[in-house]
């Protein structure tokens, strides 16, 4: 087997690349560890930055993300009873779409097949070798059968827990790394949701309330990073969602049956350079966000834009520049989305370690967003547009 570009992983960051080198005439193969039902059953993001927007619209796939997402003119913060609502339009001129990560999969999936262009399922990357050579290849297993890809270059969009990024020597790549000891316990319940996207920092933790439909709400609890789904019964986790959602009266936030649970560890993790001779990272193969800000999904599209930019420019022109500085002109925006992420979830959450002055701290700054447009400004910037890069 032989192609130009040989993507490890069938996740947002590859099937973006395969679609936008599709555009340009670059061929790919896609191997995906995962069943299809797998890939398109696992729940996660929701929020799609502008520049996600216009890039499933640019690449001719945003029909059903049009007619389904929902536009999102505004952020809430909830503190102390009181709310900060940032009107993300009057803000920005931009606003977010709600639309999850799942749909935005299962529409790449279908039209990469429709397409009858490569991509394998159940294809478990186990090696890379002569990545420093012109002919990477990329050694997979698929139905108990070991087989070889042999590409001119290899994308590693195989997610935190890939093999992409272990390939280097040791010491090649730095990591940068930041743990939380919490996490997110993530419900989707058949209830309707409420108005807006709502953020509240109680003194029992964090919480969110987002949707995926008119009908369905995904909703967000901060829990100890030791916690699992299964320690929540439905009642508690609406009672402690409606206490630190400030719904005192259990009136404003509807419940529903919880159909779909997981908790999620949050951290922040940076592997920097994103290259490696002719392997190219991308997405959260090479970096994870906290999830406050919704940033993961848009940084993997960000990646791959540039990657698909520098390797378009090799098979028009011939030129390696863009690939040579893939990482150089990813890094600092990289630095700059995990820095809001970090803040926002500084900002919003509770710390064990926390004292009264620390949490003095983080209700001053929130008293200060509600009563400042400019401090508002700031924080919805970076919510529509952080992880856009021109074309
Ligand atoms: P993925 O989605 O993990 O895909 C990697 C794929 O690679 C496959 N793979 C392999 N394939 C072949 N051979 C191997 N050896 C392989 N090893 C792995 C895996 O099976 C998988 O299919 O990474 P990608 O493409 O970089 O995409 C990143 C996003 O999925 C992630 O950043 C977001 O989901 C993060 N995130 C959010 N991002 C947003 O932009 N907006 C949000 O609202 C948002 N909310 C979230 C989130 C992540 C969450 N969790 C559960 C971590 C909310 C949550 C709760
Ligand atoms: C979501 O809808 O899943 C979501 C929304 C906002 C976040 C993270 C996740 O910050």
């Amino acid at each position: 087997m032989r192609t130009q570009v040989g993507i490890v992983g069938a996740g947002p960051a590859g099937l973006f690349l395969s679609h936008l080198l599709a555009r340009q005439g670059v061929d790919s193969i896609v191997l995906e560890a995962q069943s299809r039902a797998y890939v398109e059953g696992r729940v996660r993001a929701g929020v799609l930055e502008a520049g996600t927007i216009d890039t499933m619209n640019n690449i001719g796939l945003g029909a059903r993300m049009r007619a389904e997402g929902m536009v999102d003119d505004s952020l809430n913060i909830r503190f102390r009873g009181k709310e900060i609502r940032l009107d993300l339009p009057g803000l920005t001129g931009r606003h977010v779409m709600i639309y999850g990560q799942q749909e935005v999969v299962k529409d790449l999936i279908a039209a990469r097949l429709a397409e009858g262009l490569p991509l394998l399922f159940e294809a478990t990357v186990e090696g890379i070798e002569d990545i420093q050579g012109p002919r990477p290849r990329l050694r997979f297993r698929k139905d108990g059968v070991e087989q070889v890809l042999e590409c001119d270059f290899v994308a590693g969009c195989d997610g935190f827990h890939g093999v992409c990024r272990q390939a280097p020597p040791e010491g090649v790549i730095r990591s940068f790394v930041k743990t939380y000891d919490f996490a997110w316990l993530g419900v989707l319940a058949r209830a309707a949701p409420i108005a807006d996207m709502t953020y509240a920092s109680h003194d029992r933790g964090f919480a969110l309330c987002s949707r995926r439909s008119p009908k369905v709400s995904r909703l967000y609890l901060q829990v100890p990073g030791s916690d699992a789904p299964e320690n929540w019964t439905d009642r508690q986790f609406w009672d402690e969602l409606h206490a630190r959602m400030f719904d005192t009266q259990a009136q404003e936030i509807q419940e529903g049956e919880i159909f779909q649970r997981d908790v999620a560890r949050l951290r922040a993790y940076i592997a920097d350079p994103m290259q490696y001779g002719r392997l190219f990272l991308a997405g959260d193969a090479c970096h994870i966000v906290p999830p406050a800000g919704a940033k993961g999904l848009n940084m993997a599209v960000g990646d791959v834009r540039t990657l698909a930019r520098g390797l378009v420019a090799f098979y028009r022109e011939g030129s390696r520049a863009g690939l040579d500085r893939y990482s150089a002109d990813c890094i600092d925006r990289v630095w700059k989305t995990i820095r809001y992420s970090v803040a926002l979830t500084g900002l919003l959450h509770r710390f064990d370690e926390q004292t009264p002055f620390e949490r003095g701290m983080q209700m001053a700054e929130l008293e200060f967003l509600h009563g400042s447009p400019a401090a508002q400004r700031v924080i919805a910037e970076q919510y529509v547009r952080l992880s856009d890069v021109s074309d």
